[in-house]
């Protein structure tokens, strides 16, 4: 099949394909391996020339306790995820799952276990979709890195890198996910024949949704730790960290906050684009405490506040205007202003273009009265403080008469 014949075929299933992922919003990242028991990132064994043969000891000191993507999965429902991805193969090398293609995995190791499985018997219980990263580069595979320059090695680390992907979307029933990483050291699509390896995975999983990071477009753009909305029309999921590390990282205190997160979502919705919030689990599979402190009250915010996140929703970026109080979200004729700095007992919104039926806070429906002329709404009679006691974020619903557009431009009202 040619690029462009692959192109042409992915692009018209994609729709399909891809609504349950743009109603879902929101996923949680998962980052376990060998890497978790040096508690230093997860690049540890690059940032610190760790000789492969000194590295390689810890996969026989992993072991990790009983199921715990069930504790994951668990806490993901419990925050108002929708799908989890985990590592089934970081940079390090080491495959979390029962492979053919190389001894150095969990089944072999310190888990003896197939640790993927777990995972995937974990998402399914708890409703979750199933979502599988693989890092293309690899520090570990004789060939992984003169690949580049050698073109038999070429070839045998791509027979490896294909088998590896074979296995993981054949052995382990759907995967509704492939997030491929870092296509170091191959410069293109072409070198890693990616086209001929996402059609063998769309074959084996027709319904799959694949990442840009094969070096081909495909379904969706992975801004990295900034989220920040992709072009008009191209899906996007931002993936960020809870703390700045990936992998396990004690070290690394400094979380985001719940109203950060409450904002990444806001921002994410806003621009028609999803989350994915990663935990780096301890070895042996626990969720640090300072994940449960956040993902708790945000999933008990969404609990109250998910019509405004949840769903196909439109593009508000380029229909609204930024806002000092708060940001929107929109649906159809049904404006959201999440608020994050309550004015108090009035709220006033200039520029609207559009007619508002109806006003309410959207946790508990109450009315809002309001007033609205030509150029400026202004919502009365509110509460003293912000309503919303979990993160001081309330959303207010705005019915309008048709589409909500906000124009405000640089000047001001001409008296
Ligand atoms: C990659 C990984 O290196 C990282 O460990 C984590 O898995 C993340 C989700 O993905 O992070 C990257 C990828 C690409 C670049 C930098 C970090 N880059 O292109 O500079």
């Amino acid at each position: 099949m040619t690029e462009l014949e692959y192109l042409q075929r992915v692009t018209a299933t994609r729709p399909q394909r891809m609504r349950w992922w743009r109603e879902a919003r929101f996923g949680m990242f998962i980052h376990w391996g060998l890497y978790s028991q040096l508690g230093r990132h997860e690049w540890a064994m690059n940032r610190e020339r760790i000789p492969v043969a000194e590295y390689e000891q810890l996969a026989d000191t992993w072991h990790p306790a009983e199921r715990p993507a069930r504790e994951w999965a668990r806490l993901a429902v419990r925050a108002g995820m929708k799908y989890m991805v985990m590592t089934t193969k970081h940079h390090e090398g080491f495959c979390l799952w029962n492979t053919r293609q190389t001894d150095y995995n969990a089944m072999k190791h310190g888990p003896g276990r197939d640790l993927v499985r777990e995972f995937v018997e974990a998402c399914r219980e708890f409703g979750l979709r199933v979502g599988f990263y693989y890092s293309l580069m690899d520090w570990h595979h004789p060939d992984g890195a003169n690949c580049a320059r050698d073109e038999a090695a070429r070839r045998r680390f791509l027979d490896f890198t294909q088998g590896c992907v074979r296995e993981l979307c054949s052995n382990y029933g759907k995967v509704d996910i492939l997030w491929y990483d870092v296509a170091w050291p191959l410069q293109t699509a072409e070198l890693w024949e990616s086209v001929k390896m996402n059609t063998m995975v769309r074959e084996l999983q027709p319904d799959i949704i694949i990442n840009n990071r094969s070096l081909l477009d495909e379904d969706f753009g992975t801004p990295e730790e900034h989220v920040t909305p992709e072009m008009a029309g191209r899906d996007w999921e931002a993936c960020m960290t809870f703390n700045g590390s990936w992998g396990y990282m004690p070290s690394a205190i400094d979380w985001h906050s719940v109203r950060e997160v409450i904002s990444m979502l806001r921002t994410a919705a806003g621009g028609q684009g999803n989350l994915l919030l990663n935990i780096g689990p301890r070895p042996d599979g626990s969720v640090p405490e300072e994940a449960y402190q956040r993902l708790i009250p945000v999933g008990q915010w969404i609990s109250q506040n998910g019509e405004a996140l949840y769903g196909l929703v439109d593009r508000a970026d380029g229909r609204m205007e930024s806002m000092p109080t708060g940001g929107w979200t929109l649906k159809g004729h049904t404006a959201y202003y999440w608020c994050h700095r309550w004015p108090g007992r009035e709220l006033a919104i200039g520029g609207l273009q559009t007619e508002v039926l109806r006003a309410s806070l959207l946790a508990t429906g109450q009315p809002i009265t309001f007033e609205q002329t030509e150029n400026r709404l202004v919502l009365k009679d509110l509460p003293e403080s912000s309503p919303d006691r979990i993160a001081g974020v309330t959303v207010i619903k705005l019915e309008c008469a048709s589409e909500p557009r906000q124009v405000l431009g640089m000047g001001c009202v001409v008296l």
